[in-house]
């Protein structure tokens, strides 16, 4: 991880040169590439559709300009081995497992999520949220029982992550998008104050 920072100051804006990757996984069908387009409503300068979607953007946060890169991962189990390779080469810092909340299958698939995530990197820092798409598909946004064992199970094995939080959002809808994208970046930078110095 590159660690010290190029400031530019133009307008009193901030453009950090550190590029904050982040991956986007889960089953297929739940969402991840509805939800990385709704997010990144700004010029995507490059798009490229294999393995994975590439997005390269930059998140205007608080007067900061905040590079991103999205790892968009295909849900295709045939493409694992595959993903597994690319991984090996680059690395990220903060993941969205997507699970699409009105799929109880897909619910089920999140603690396989996680295993697949730990085989690709082995960042101990790694920020990581568990996002339940589709809420638009619900009648009530209440946690069904299953939702809530299944995560409260995964918060106690990987409490030692610095950071795993869940939501519900609905990329359809456009709720949460922005809100959950804001999140991540300001959480990196508390994460990674040293970027400042
Ligand atoms: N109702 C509803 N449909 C959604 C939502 N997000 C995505 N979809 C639909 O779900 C389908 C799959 O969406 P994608 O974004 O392509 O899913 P994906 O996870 O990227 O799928 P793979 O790339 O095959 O792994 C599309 O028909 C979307 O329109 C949502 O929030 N609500
Ligand atoms: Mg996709």
């Amino acid at each position: 991880m590159r660690k010290n920072i190029n400031e530019k100051y133009v307008y009193n804006v901030i453009v950090l040169d550190h590029k904050f990757s982040l991956l986007l996984l889960g089953n297929r069908l739940v969402g991840k590439t509805s939800i990385m387009r709704t997010a990144i409503n700004i010029p995507a300068h490059f798009f490229t559709s294999l393995i994975v979607d590439i997005a390269i953007c930059e998140f205007k946060f608080c007067d900061i300009d905040f590079p991103l890169l999205i790892w968009d991962l295909s849900g295709n189990s045939l493409l694992r081995d595959i993903q597994k390779i690319v991984f090996s080469y680059f690395s990220i810092d903060g993941a969205l497992i997507v699970y699409d909340r009105s799929d109880p299958s897909s619910v089920q698939s999140l603690p396989y999520w996680f295993e697949f995530l730990f085989e690709i990197t082995n960042n101990k820092n790694l920020l990581l949220g568990i996002v339940g798409n589709k809420s638009d598909l619900l009648s009530s946004q209440a946690y069904s029982k299953q939702e809530y064992e299944i995560i409260t199970k995964l918060k106690e094995k990987y409490e030692h992550l610095p950071l795993l939080f869940n939501c519900s959002v609905s990329a359809e809808n456009k709720w949460g998008i922005s809100g959950l994208f804001n999140f991540m970046m300001q959480e990196f930078l508390f994460h990674n104050l040293d970027l400042f110095v």
